[in-house]
Order: C-alpha cells, then sequence, then structure tokens
C-alpha cells in the first residue's frame, strides 16, 4: 500500500514538471495597433530556454488566422531570443525589422491566440480564460495610448494574472508615423522588469467597512526581489475620501508595522490607507487598504 501511494506521488511531480516547461511562448500582443494605426498590429515571441528553437512547421492562430511562422527567413530563435510579428507590413514598427510579416486582424473584443509546434502540439496561448475583451493592454488614445499587452513572467502561465499593460515609462520602438510606441518590441517586457526589480508590498488590514478608534498597528509584508529587503524604505499615506487624494500620513519608515494614533483624525467612513514601499534604486510598490471608517 505504501508502495503504491509513493508510486502515484512521483507520477504526480513528473506530470507537473513537464506541463510548467514552456520552450516558447507568446510574450507581448499590440492587439489595439498603434497611435499611426489601428490596424498596425504586432505581436512578439520569446524564448525563455537556454536552447534555440527551430520554428519550422510551427504556426500562431488566432480566430480564423493561421500564420506559418516557417515562413521567416530564419525560423531558429536563439535562448532569450525575440521573434517579431508584424501585420501588413514592416512599418508596423517602423525602426524595428519584422521577422515574418502577417495579414489577419486581432479584434478589440478579444480573441485567444495558440502557438503550435511542427506537430500540432499547443506550446502556449494567449488571453485565454478572458471572457470578453483583453487580459491587459489598450485601444484608448488618452492615458497610455494604444498600450501593448505584455506578459508578467516569461515563464509563466497563460492566467490574466500574468498579464498588464506597457506601463508607458519603459519603451522601445517607433510607429509608422514616427512616435514612440507604448511598447517593448523585441525587447524585454516593462511589465517583466518591474516584476524583477520593484518592492512588493501586501497590507494586513483595516478590513472593509472596519470601525477604528484609538491606536492601530497598520503591519505589512515588503520584498524586493532583487534587493535587501533591510533597505527598503517605507511611506504611508491617508485619504479621507475614499482613495481620490492623499496626504502623507508617515515618512521614511523601516521595517513592517506602525502604531497609528487614529485621534488625530476627525471622525469619517471614506478613509484608505496606502504604503508605498521603495527600494534603493528608486523602484516603488504600493499597496492600499480597502475603505474603513474612523469612529471615536
Ligand atoms: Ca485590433
Ligand atoms: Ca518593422
Ligand atoms: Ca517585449
Ligand atoms: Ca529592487
Amino acid at each position: 500500500m505504501t508502495r503504491m501511494l509513493l508510486f502515484g506521488l512521483i507520477i504526480v511531480t513528473l506530470a507537473g514538471t513537464i506541463a510548467c516547461a514552456q520552450s516558447m511562448t507568446i510574450n507581448e500582443v499590440a492587439w489595439a495597433g498603434t497611435a499611426a494605426s489601428a490596424t498596425d498590429e504586432w505581436i512578439e515571441l520569446y524564448n525563455p530556454t537556454d536552447a534555440p528553437v527551430d520554428l519550422t512547421g510551427w504556426t500562431l492562430t488566432f480566430g480564423k488566422t493561421v500564420i506559418d511562422l516557417g515562413k521567416a527567413t530564419d525560423t531558429t530563435v536563439e535562448p532569450g531570443g525575440y521573434f517579431l510579428l508584424e501585420r501588413t507590413d514592416d512599418k508596423t514598427v517602423s525602426d524595428i525589422a519584422a521577422d515574418l510579416i502577417y495579414t489577419g486582424s486581432l479584434s478589440n473584443s478579444g480573441s485567444v491566440l495558440s502557438l503550435l509546434d511542427q506537430n500540432g502540439e499547443v506550446v502556449d496561448t494567449a488571453n485565454s480564460g478572458v471572457e470578453k475583451g483583453w487580459a491587459a493592454g489598450s485601444a484608448k488614445i488618452e492615458g497610455i495610448a494604444y498600450a501593448t499587452m505584455e506578459r508578467i513572467d516569461p515563464s509563466g502561465p497563460d492566467l490574466p494574472s500574468n498579464w498588464r499593460s506597457n506601463n508607458g515609462l519603459i519603451t522601445c520602438g517607433h510607429d509608422a508615423a514616427d512616435q514612440a510606441i507604448n511598447g517593448t518590441p523585441r525587447a524585454k517586457n516593462s511589465a517583466t522588469i518591474v516584476w524583477e526589480t520593484a518592492p512588493t508590498v501586501m497590507l494586513n488590514g483595516p478590513a472593509e467597512g472596519q470601525a477604528l478608534s484609538g491606536n492601530l498597528v497598520i503591519s505589512w509584508q515588503a520584498h524586493d526581489p532583487d534587493g535587501d529587503d533591510s533597505l527598503l524604505q517605507v511611506n504611508i499615506l491617508i485619504s479621507a475620501d475614499g482613495g481620490d487624494s492623499f496626504s502623507p500620513l508617515v515618512s521614511g519608515l523601516v521595517g513592517d508595522s506602525y502604531v497609528w494614533d487614529t485621534t488625530g483624525y476627525e471622525n469619517g467612513d471614506r478613509y484608505v490607507l496606502q504604503v508605498q514601499v521603495k527600494d534603493p534604486d528608486g523602484n516603488i510598490g504600493e499597496a492600499s487598504s480597502p475603505v474603513f471608517s474612523i469612529e471615536n
């Protein structure tokens, strides 16, 4: 009996390892096009492994579109290398050469992309599990205009939580009208850079609608993925209007808690706390509480 259980455990472990090994990923999708033209869509593939991948016989599909990746002049993607697909012509990303020009439209109302290898096996997908629209990215002209949908962890699964819009700060490439693209064609995603370098923070309460009085111990967990957690500096901000505007509560803290005397604040039911954590490189992570009240 013991031996059978052990055998079962080993099988499960092996199956999990195989499912996680991605040889090639769909890394970035410019489904909204660019500021120059909404039809100027492009797609970036990425090889996260330490071995070259030959795309001969591979296809990328979405909707009724089937793109034969073997038609590229150079079908080999080196370890850590990118493969850039531009729609209709090479001017879509005007200053970076495409690996392949394709035709076919990515609907702004959402689509699932599938990457299939030479055996027709699905190697990766993008935007699956999203009922309508896209997990990230923007078709808006205001704000971060035409932001692409970037994968956060390039080796991580196609979950809505593993996609984020380009942040408009880390960008490269220009569109057909020579305007900067809010994306990172043939370069590391802004979402990946932030994920690898910026501190994460989780705030432990207060709970939504909680009524506070007297002293509250505000506590949090902060972590710098590429640095020393003891060097993180913490600022706490407070909002009395549900998070529309914040003012400093306390600045330059180290550690993971702060005792806050709420009696210095007017009673109200639209309070929000925000904890900002800054690493020595100036990267900032933040977390906000739900709306709570002060009743002294
Ligand atoms: Ca589109
Ligand atoms: Ca180009
Ligand atoms: Ca990219
Ligand atoms: Ca850092």
